[in-house]
């Protein structure tokens, strides 16, 4: 039986998390799923930082078992796969597209679209988009936190090797000095940080230097990075106090995986940080991306509802006040003791969490069989019995 081929489309909008997500389901697709992928991406500068090896000046290029592909005008004439992912509504070339309506079976045609905690995501994943003109359907798939949505992105063995790596002490010091040049000192807080620009960050780092607890934060590269250095250069005398800070490079995703697994607090933002927090089943902080009309709050509580934040627990209360003064931008330095008396209680939610979602079918593997209903649909209409294949 022949290989299936899927072609996935990736426009990266700005940041990370559009190319994060494609990257981290197109090797996944290629590596357990058996898929021969290609991965259509429009920015290989922006890729390269989170995939090192890559060639950001290569129109093709072979890497992880997948041909990653520069979205140009070649990409018009190239001929469709039977799968076509296009991530997040960008659309592939018109042509692309005009060819998948010619071939005789058509191709499963799925957009992969952003994630959310609301309720409606359950009822709305799957459905069918017919196309205005011409003969195919394209499907959203939607990912989320529960059995009736597409899940979440997780690789085969992900938990165990996290966990396994929280348990080794000794890797643990060896990842910090080869990704920070230092460790944690003993007995501080681990904390890693990953944010966009942020009001209230420098209220924050006021209290972690002036707090009575010993603070490790591994400051990512990111949009808050200018922040630091400024608050930082105004510290002069007074030094950072009770806080050790530790830049990192950009990581690539395997290490930044790795980063959240070794610290006991992670600042995430976006989509998919803030998924790979928790699998790395940690208490963590997550700074939404905005959206306009503040529809990202609508999102946010979503999101607080499901994790259990609204149980009214102090630990819970705690979560709840620090994660929306951050959104706000406003007095996270305030939230800060109250978040930090909350950590061993959060610490043992975000470890049952983790487990729970983890009971759930990972996306590439929904995905797939999703897919795999479609294509059977197109292949024999009349004893098709519909695609649901959550
Ligand atoms: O970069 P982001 O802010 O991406 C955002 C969101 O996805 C948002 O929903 C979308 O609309 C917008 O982009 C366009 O945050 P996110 O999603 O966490 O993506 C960051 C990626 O970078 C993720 O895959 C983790 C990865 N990463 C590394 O690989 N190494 C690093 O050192 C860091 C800090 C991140």
């Amino acid at each position: 039986m022949s290989v299936t081929r899927c072609d996935i489309f990736c426009k990266v909008i700005d940041n990370y998390g559009d190319i994060g997500v494609c990257w981290r389901l197109a090797r996944q697709l290629a590596a357990e799923q058996g898929l021969a992928v290609r991965l259509w991406v429009d920015d290989l500068a922006s890729f390269a930082r989170l995939a090192p090896a890559l060639d950001a000046s290569a129109a093709q290029q072979r890497l992880a078992d997948l041909d990653i592909c520069r979205w140009d005008g070649a990409a018009a004439s190239a001929t469709p796969a039977d799968i076509v992912i296009e991530a997040f509504a960008c659309d592939p070339p018109a042509a692309y597209v005009e060819a998948m309506a010619k071939r005789p079976r058509k191709p499963a045609w799925i957009n992969l679209e952003y994630l959310s905690a609301e309720g409606w995501v359950e009822g709305s994943h799957g459905l069918p988009s017919p196309h205005p003109r011409l003969p195919l359907v394209k499907h959203f798939f939607f990912p989320g936190f529960t059995p009736a949505t597409g899940g979440l992105i997780r690789e085969k063995g992900l938990i165990d090797r996290l966990r396994a790596f929280q348990a080794d002490a000794a890797s643990q010091a060896a990842f910090w000095q080869r990704i920070a040049g230092q460790a944690p000192a003993a007995g501080a807080l681990s904390i890693s940080l990953f944010a966009y620009e942020n009001a209230a960050l420098p209220g924050l780092l006021d209290a972690w230097a002036s707090g009575e607890r010993n603070i490790f934060c591994a400051v990512t590269s990111g949009r808050h990075l200018p922040q630091v250095d400024a608050w930082l250069a105004s510290r002069g005398a007074a030094g950072c106090g009770k806080l050790q800070l530790a830049f990192l490079p950009f990581l690539d995703q395997g290490d930044y995986d790795h980063l959240l697994a070794a610290c006991a607090l992670n600042f995430v933002r976006g989509e998919d940080s803030f998924v790979r927090a928790q699998w790395a089943g940690r208490p963590f902080v997550w700074h939404i991306y905005r959206q306009e009309e503040d529809w990202h709050r609508v999102k946010l509580d979503a999101f607080l509802h499901r994790y259990g934040a609204s149980s009214g627990t102090a630990g819970m209360r705690a979560l709840k006040d620090f994660w929306q003064a951050w959104e706000r931008e406003s007095d996270a330095g305030g939230q800060w003791p109250a978040l930090l008396a909350a950590l061993p209680e959060l610490a043992a939610h975000a470890a049952s969490w983790q487990q729970k979602l983890a009971e759930d079918t990972d996306l590439a593997s929904k995905l797939l069989i999703f897919c795999q209903n479609l294509l059977e649909c197109a292949a024999f209409p009349k004893a098709a019995t519909g695609a649901s294949g959550n």
